[in-house]
C-alpha cells in the first residue's frame, strides 16, 4: 500500500490515531486514543467481530451499560491480538444518532411510530392473510450471513416446521452458494478441509481473484508476515485489476481477463499433467472423475424483457440438473488437451509462458500449496465450476487436506458458514448439511423438531432470485427482510425496488438497525439490536464457532430478533415451537440444533463450552476436540487408522475431477457497450455502508464510491479524476466521481465501482444472469459504457 502524505493522515485519522499496518491491520500497542478508552473501561467481555468471515476475537470494554472500547483478543488464534479497522471502530456503530428506537408503519409516503404489540399483530395477520388465501407458499423470509447461529435456526424451524413453506433463504446465496456447490459436487459435504493455520505451514500461496488486503485484512497480514519471514514463501496474485492484494510482496502478478479463470485453470491443469507433475499414488486412492452437463445457460427468464434484449448474447434460462456422468483420467486427459497455455493465453490476455510458471509452481512436489478465492470465483455465472477446477488443482498434486497444503475458500459474512450454511437457512436445505427434497432427511428433522413429517415441504423454496421475481409477479404477497439490505445488494437492483412496490396485497416488513435503502422500501421497520446488545454465536471460514453473550441493552424500544421470530410465532399460534420451559432459549435452541450435526462429521460442543472458550472451536468437535484438517487421518476423527485420507463425504469415499470446460458469460463489452463492469469492497465500508458510514472516521476516509477508470480510457474519453462520470448497461445507471488510478488500477476495457455508497447505486446497472447450479448472481461483470455526465 503505496500512501501519499494526505492519505496517510487521513488514514491515521480513520484509525483513531492508531498505526496502520500495510494491510490494514492495526498493530498492538500502536494505539494512542484508545489506550484512553481502554483505561475507561470497567470490565472486558470477550466476542467475535461482527464484520467479516475472517473472525476476529474482540475483547469489548464496556462502562455503565456502554461499549466504550476494543482490543484485538491475544488468545485468539485467528487475529491474536489485531484487528482491522472495520473492527477497531466497533464501539461506534452502536451509536448512530438515527439508529431505529421503535416500530414504524408506513402511512401513504410517511412512517409512523406505532407500539410493539400494534407492530407484530400487523404482521402476524399479514402473514396469516397471505397463507389463508393464497397457502404457505406466498410468503416468506429473507435472513443474512449475520445473522446469528440462533436466530437463523428458529427462523428456519418457523417456517419450514411452522409455516410450512420453504420461501426462506439468505444473502449467501449471492455470496457462497458456489463455493457451497462447490463443495458438495466435489466433496460431497460443505466447508473447507483446511484452515487459517496453513497460512503459516505453506510455502506457496495463489490468491486468486480475492481482494483480501482489503476485504479480509487479518489473513492478508498473517499471509505477509509470513512471507516477510520466509525468503523461500512465493506470492501468485490472480487478478482482473491491480488492487492492494497484488501490491509488494507478491511474487507473481497475473491480471486475467474477467471470467477467462475457468480457462487458466484447466490450462494450468494440462501444465500439471503433461509434465508430470500428478500424484498418481494419491489420484489412485482418492479421486475418480466425471463430466456433467454444458452450456446450461445464465438464469434469466425467457419471459422477462430486459431494454434491447435482442441485442445480447444471454441465453435463455432453462431449470437445471447436472446429470454426472463419470469419465476415466484418460478422458479427462484428452478433455485437457484443448487448454494449452496458448489457448488460455487467448481468452485470458496472459503470457503462455507465466501459465506455465504459475502452473509448475502449484505442481512443484517441494512446495506445498495454499489457494484462496473469494466473490472473484462465487460471483460467477459458472461459479460452481470454477470452485471445482481449483480443487481439480489440488486433487492432481495431492496437495490437499494436510498442514500447509489447503484449498481454502474465504467466505465473506461473519456467520456465512456458522448460520446459513451449517444450519441450513436456505430454500433447499435443512440443518446439518441436509436438504428439504430428501426423505430421509426431512424425517430426522421432523423428529428432532418433534412435528408431523408431512409439516416439511419436499419443495425447495424459491432461493433469491426468484424469490424477488416471485414478489415482483405478486405470487409472494408478504415477505420479511431481516440483516441485509436487499434493496441495494441484489443485481439489477431496479427491477426487484419497483417490483417491491407495486402495491396490491404485497407487504414487507424490515427489521433493521439504522435508515437504509430495504427500509426505505418497507412497509413496516422493526428496530432491531444488533451485535453486542444480543447474545448470538457465528461460525467463520475454518469452521470455527464462537459465542458472546449480551452486554449492553439496544436503544429505545430495539428489540433482538430472536426476540421477533418468537413473538411472530406466538401470534401464528406456532409459540409451542420455541417452549422450552425454564431454560434459557438460546442455550436450549443451540441444544436442539446440536444433535443434528452429532456423529454426521459435522460435531459442535455443547453450548456451555461455547460460552466459555475465547475463541470458539473449530468442527467437528469431538471428545471436547476440535479439528484442524478434515479428511486425514491423525487429525480427523471420522478418519479410522490406516485410512490415511478419505474424502467421507462422498459414498465411495473418493474426491470428484469434474472435467468443466471455458463457456463465456453472460454478457460481454460489444460495440454499444464497449466495457468491463466489476464491482466489489473497499477496506472502510461494510457491504452497503449503513453501518460504516456512521462511523464518521470511516466516512471520511471513503467519503463516496468512485469509478476507478483506466488512464487511456480515461484519456480518450477527456475524463479526469475527479470528474462525474455516467456509468451506463442495458438496465441502468449511475453518476459517479471518476479515479485514475490510486488505490486500484484497471487494466484498460474494465472499470471498477465499489456498491457500499446508496448515491452510486451501482447495483441498477449490474446483471441478474446466475450460475444455474448455485443460484449464485454474477456482480463480478457486465456490460457498460461511461461518458462525462
Ligand atoms: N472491507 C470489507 N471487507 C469485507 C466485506 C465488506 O463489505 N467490506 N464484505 C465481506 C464479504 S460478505 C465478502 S463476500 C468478501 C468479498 O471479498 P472479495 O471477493 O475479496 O472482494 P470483492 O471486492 O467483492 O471482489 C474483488 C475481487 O474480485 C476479483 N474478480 C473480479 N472478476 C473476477 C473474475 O472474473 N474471476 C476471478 N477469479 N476474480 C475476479 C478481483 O480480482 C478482486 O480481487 O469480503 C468480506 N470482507
Ligand atoms: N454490486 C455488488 N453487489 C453485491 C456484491 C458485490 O460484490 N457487488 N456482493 C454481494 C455479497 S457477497 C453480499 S454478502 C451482499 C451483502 O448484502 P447485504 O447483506 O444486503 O448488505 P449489508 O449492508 O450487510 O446489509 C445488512 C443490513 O442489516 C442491518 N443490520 C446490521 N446488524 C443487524 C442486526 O443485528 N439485526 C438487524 N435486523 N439488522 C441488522 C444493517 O444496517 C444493514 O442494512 O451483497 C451482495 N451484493
Ligand atoms: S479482519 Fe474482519 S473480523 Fe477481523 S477485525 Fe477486520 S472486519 Fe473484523
Ligand atoms: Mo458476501
Amino acid at each position: 500500500m503505496k500512501l501519499s502524505r494526505r492519505e496517510l493522515l487521513k488514514t491515521l485519522a480513520g484509525a483513531g490515531a492508531a498505526i496502520v499496518s500495510a494491510s490494514g491491520a492495526i498493530l498492538p500497542g500502536s494505539v494512542g486514543q484508545a489506550e484512553a478508552a481502554e483505561a475507561a473501561a470497567e470490565s472486558w467481555e470477550k466476542s467475535p467481530c461482527r464484520f467479516c468471515g475472517v473472525g476476529c476475537g474482540v475483547l469489548v470494554g464496556l462502562r455503565k451499560g456502554k461499549v466504550v472500547a476494543v482490543k484485538g483478543d491475544p488468545e485468539v488464534p485467528v487475529n491474536r491480538g489485531l484487528l482491522c479497522i472495520k473492527g477497531y471502530s466497533l464501539p461506534k456503530i452502536l451509536y448512530g444518532r438515527d439508529r431505529y428506537k421503535v416500530p414504524l408503519l408506513r402511512q401513504g409516503n410517511k412512517f409512523v411510530e406505532i407500539s410493539w404489540s400494534q407492530a407484530l399483530d400487523i404482521m402476524a395477520s399479514k402473514f396469516k392473510g397471505a397463507i389463508q388465501a393464497h397457502g404457505p407458499e406466498s410468503v416468506a423470509a429473507y435472513f443474512s450471513g449475520q445473522t446469528t447461529v440462533f436466530e437463523g435456526y428458529a427462523i428456519n424451524k418457523l417456517m419450514k416446521a411452522g409455516i410450512g413453506s420453504n420461501n426462506l433463504e439468505g444473502n449467501p446465496r449471492l455470496c457462497m452458494a458456489s463455493a457451497v456447490a462447490g463443495f458438495f459436487s466435489t466433496f460431497g459435504m460443505d466447508e473447507p478441509m483446511g484452515c487459517y493455520d496453513d497460512i503459516e505451514l505453506t510455502d506457496t500461496f495463489f490468491i486468486w481473484g480475492s481482494n483480501f488486503a482489503e476485504a479480509h485484512p487479518i489473513l492478508y497480514s498473517r499471509m505477509m508476515e509470513r512471507k516477510h519471514q520466509d525468503a523461500n514463501v512465493k506470492i501468485v496474485s490472480l487478478q482482473t485489476f491491480l488492487n492492494r492484494s497484488s501490491d509488494q510482496p507478491a511474487d507473481i502478478v497475473a491480471i486475467f481477463k474477467p471470467h477467462s479463470d475457468l480457462a487458466l485453470a484447466n490450462a494450468m491443469a494440462h501444465v500439471i499433467v503433461k509434465e508430470g507433475l500428478i500424484n498418481e499414488a494419491f489420484i489412485q486412492k482418492h479421486v475418480t472423475f466425471k463430466k456433467g452437463l454444458t452450456e446450461i445457460g445464465y438464469g434469466v427468464e425467457d419471459n422477462f424483457e430486459y431494454g434491447g434484449a435482442s441485442e445480447t448474447s444471454w441465453k435463455t434460462y432453462k431449470p437445471f440438473t447436472d446429470k454426472a456422468q463419470p469419465i476415466s483420467f484418460e478422458e479427462y486427459k484428452t478433455f485437457l488437451e484443448t487448454y494449452t497455455p496458448e489457448y488460455a493465453e487467448k481468452l485470458s490476455g496472459l503470457p503462455a509462458d507465466t501459465i506455465r510458471q504459475i502452473a509448475r509452481l502449484l505442481g512443484d512436489p517441494k512446495r506445498k500449496a495454499v489457494s484462496c478465492w473469494t466473490m472473484g470465483f462465487n460471483q460467477h455465472v459458472r461459479g460452481t465450476w470454477i470452485n471445482n477446477l481449483v480443487y481439480n488443482l489440488h486433487l492432481l498434486t495431492g496437495k490437499i487436506a494436510e498442514p500447509g497444503n489447503s484449498p481454502l475458500s474465504l467466505t465473506g459474512q461473519p456467520s456465512a458458514c456458522g448460520t446459513t450454511r451449517e444450519a441450513g437457512v436456505l430454500s433447499h436445505t435443512l440443518p446439518g448439511g441436509m436438504f428439504v427434497a430428501n426423505p430421509e432427511h426431512r424425517k430426522k428433522t421432523a423428529q428432532i423438531w418433534n412435528v408431523p413429517v408431512e409439516k416439511i415441504s419436499p419443495r425447495p423454496g424459491y432461493h433469491t432470485m426468484e424469490m424477488f421475481r416471485a414478489l415482483d409477479r405478486g405470487d409472494i404477497k408478504v415477505m420479511w427482510i431481516n440483516t441485509t439490505n436487499p434493496f441495494q445488494t441484489l443485481p439489477h437492483v431496479g427491477r426487484y425496488r419497483k417490483g417491491a412496490r407495486k402495491g396490491g396485497e404485497r407487504f414487507i416488513v424490515v427489521s433493521e438497525v439504522y435508515p437504509s435503502e430495504t427500509a426505505r422500501h418497507a412497509d413496516l421497520i422493526l428496530p432491531s439490536a444488533m451485535w453486542v446488545e444480543k447474545e448470538g454465536m457465528f461460525g467463520n471460514t475454518e469452521r470455527r464457532t464462537q459465542h458472546w453473550f449480551k452486554m449492553v441493552d439496544p436503544p429505545g424500544e430495539a428489540k433482538d430478533d430472536l426476540w421477533q421470530i418468537v413473538e411472530l410465532a406466538k401470534r401464528l399460534d406456532m409459540g409451542h415451537l420455541f417452549a422450552y420451559g425454564e431454560e434459557p432459549l438460546q442455550k436450549a435452541l443451540f441444544e436442539e440444533y446440536r444433535k443434528f450435526g452429532l456423529g454426521s462429521g459435522k460435531d459442535l460442543a455443547p453450548y456451555d463450552v461455547y460460552a466459555k472458550v475465547r475463541g470458539g472451536l473449530r468442527w467437528p468437535v469431538v471428545e471436547g476436540k476440535e479439528t484442524r484438517w478434515r479428511y486425514r487421518e491423525g487429525f480427523d476423527p471420522y478418519v479410522k487408522k490406516g485410512e490415511g485420507v478419505r474424502f467421507y463425504g462422498q459414498p465411495d469415499g473418493r474426491a470428484v475431477i469434474w472435467a468443466r470446460p471455458y463457456e463465456p458469460p453472460a454478457e460481454q463489452p460489444d460495440e454499444k457497450y464497449p466495457l468491463w463492469l466489476t464491482t466489489g469492497r473497499v477496506l472502510e465500508h461494510w457491504h452497503t455502508g449503513t453501518i460504516t458510514r456512521r462511523v464518521l472516521e470511516l466516512h471520511r476516509a471513503a467519503p463516496f464510491a468512485p469509478v476507478w477508470i483506466n488512464a487511456e480510457d480515461a484519456g480518450a474519453l477527456g475524463i479526469k479524476t475527479g470528474d462525474p462520470v455516467r456509468v451506463q448497461s442495458r438496465r441502468g445507471e449511475v453518476i459517479a466521481k471518476a479515479q485514475v488510478n490510486g488505490r486500484n488500477t484497471v487494466p484498460k476495457g474494465v472499470v471498477f465501482v465499489p456498491f457500499f455508497d446508496e448515491n452510486v447505486l451501482i447495483n441498477l446497472v449490474t446483471l441478474d444472469a446466475y450460475d444455474p447450479i448455485s443460484k449464485q448472481p454474477d456482480f463480478k461483470k457486465c456490460a457498460v459504457r461511461i461518458e462525462k455526465a
